[in-house]
């Protein structure tokens, strides 16, 4: 049996301050056309695909930044995206910042499916960076000032012929974070990622950024038998170098596609989902092997414990 889906990891460079959601647009559509033509059913985007990752920089008052933030979606400057997959018959996941009718901000991500209906709505649930301004930096890192963090959880949902599931940037470090979905039975996680090259105090910048990238999503692919597709907003943006390197994994760890550039560029797999019961009904049989009973402090407590 196989169950094949194509999807595309639909990379951006730097989107500046000054580029507005217009031309952002029309790079996605870009993109779009660009997996359609390459047979994509399934396109992700990255993290906050439609602004500069504004929270590197601080507002005295939070309403100052409401122009960062969809109020609705589509919105008439995103609907030609909608109404070109939907004419395309190609779906896709796309990564804003929410400001709901009640005041709430949160970092979101959406899956739509190919004819234009918003089938999914994910929340980020690990907020990093602080909450004040903290004039030392180079650079800000205030999404907890931001952004609340979602306490829906980790769901998975019936989509493109399997179950997919959706996480976004920090949420990627944290195993919990696949092994929720994998306990939901997820064949494939899409994840949109912002991530500065130099948030390491030592301004030199991390040189293992894109290990460590590589290591917890092929990590968690491979111990929950799952794909991942994640999307990085690469480049320099605005003076700050972010991580490109996006990257489609398989649900045995290995790599199937990966951008080679930090600018606006397209990889595509096709993924057999049925690959994913490899590693589900064998190596990692939940039912079987797993010991939630000796897991407790997964759950019960959240910083570290020294008895
Ligand atoms: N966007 C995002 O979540 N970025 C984080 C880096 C935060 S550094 C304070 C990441 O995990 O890549």
């Amino acid at each position: 049996m196989s169950r094949l889906l194509n999807v595309a990891a639909a990379q951006l460079g730097p989107v500046q301050r000054t580029d507005d959601r217009k031309s952002v647009v029309a790079r996605l559509l870009e993109l779009l056309r660009e997996a359609h033509s390459k047979k994509a059913e399934l396109v992700v985007f990255p993290e906050l695909a439609l602004t500069t990752f504004f929270p590197r920089w601080f507002v005295d008052d939070i309403t100052q930044a409401d122009h960062w933030y969809e109020t609705e979606m589509p919105s008439a400057i995103t609907k030609p995206l909608f109404d070109e997959a939907k004419k395309l018959n190609i779906g896709f996941c796309l990564g804003y910042a929410e400001l709901t009718p009640q005041g709430e901000r949160f970092n979101t991500q959406i899956l739509v499916e190919r004819d234009g209906s918003i089938v999914a709505k994910y929340r980020k649930v690990h907020i990093p960076g602080h909450e004040h301004h903290e004039p030392d930096r180079p650079f800000q890192h205030a999404e907890r000032y931001y952004f609340k963090p979602s306490d829906d959880g980790f769901g998975v949902w019936k989509a493109f012929g399997g179950r997919i599931g959706m996480m976004i940037c920090n949420d990627r470090r944290w195993p919990e974070s696949y092994r929720v979905m994998g306990l939901q039975g997820v064949e494939m996680i899409l994840c949109g990622y912002n991530t500065p090259l130099q948030y390491i105090p030592d301004p030199s910048q991390d040189p293992l950024q894109g290990f460590h990238n590589a290591l917890v999503m092929q990590s968690g692919a491979y111990q929950n038998g799952t794909f991942v597709v994640g999307v990085a907003k690469g480049g320099v943006e605005e003076g700050v170098d972010s991580l490109a390197d996006s990257s489609i994994i398989a649900p045995s760890g290995e790599l199937l596609a990966k951008t080679v550039t930090s600018d606006d560029e397209l990889v595509t797999a096709v993924c057999d989902l049925d690959w994913c019961n490899n590693y589900k009904n064998t190596l990692f049989n939940f039912d079987r092997y797993r010991r939630p009973e000796v897991y407790g402090r997964i759950t019960g407590q959240r910083g570290t414990v020294l008895d």
